[in-house]
């Protein structure tokens, strides 16, 4: 069993509903367990301005199986849930990023975990702290808490009513 961290991100048709959706079709894959769920956060677009901001969430667990097989899954996940690909960093429905699996790194052309970038998001580095503490660390990046204070000038909002499930 490996720790897992699963990013969720959405910006668009009904944002909330769809991370909820997406953490219910995690809870049924037969390799994830002991899943628990960050608070939802909501921020604004990284990248291109012109869309509407974005929901985050973040959901650590146990994975048991291959990089690749997760991936897999979380595209299965994407495609069901009607994600369409329109531009890089342009708005979706839903986006599931494989943020670490354990000690692992793996560098290929559909897969690079440690996910790149996370040093660079509040939205993904304040969800983890929530669940997995300040003082936990990815492969090859200082501290979460030391994460979060070089963001310190990063927006991001918890939205109180709203839990995953
Ligand atoms: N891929 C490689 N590594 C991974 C991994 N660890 N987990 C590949 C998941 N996928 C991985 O992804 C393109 C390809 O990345 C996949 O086919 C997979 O083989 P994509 O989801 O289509 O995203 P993209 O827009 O082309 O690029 P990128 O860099 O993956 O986008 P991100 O990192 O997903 O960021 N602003 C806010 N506030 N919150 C957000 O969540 N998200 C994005 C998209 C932009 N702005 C945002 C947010
Ligand atoms: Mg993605």
């Amino acid at each position: 069993m490996t720790l897992t961290v699963i990013a969720l991100g959405a910006n668009i048709d009904d944002p909330v509903a769809q991370l909820k959706e997406a953490f219910q079709r995690l809870r049924e894959l037969p390799g994830l367990t002991e899943l628990r769920a960050s608070p939802i956060y909501q921020s604004p677009p990284m990248g291109p301005k012109d869309q509407p901001p974005y929901f985050n969430a973040v959901v650590a667990g146990a994975f048991q199986g291959k990089p690749l097989e997760l991936l897999m899954a979380l595209q299965d996940i994407e495609k069901s849930m009607g994600r369409v690909k329109k531009r890089h960093w342009g708005e979706r429905c839903i986006d599931l990023d494989i943020i670490q699996l354990g000690e692992n790194k793996t560098v290929s052309p559909n897969l690079t975990i440690p996910h790149p970038g996370i040093e660079n998001r509040l939205f993904v580095v304040q969800p983890m702290i929530d669940i997995l503490g300040v003082d936990h660390k990815v492969p090859g990046l200082p501290e979460l808490g030391t994460l979060r204070e070089a963001l310190s000038n990063e927006a991001v909002i918890v939205c109180e009513n709203d839990v995953l499930g």
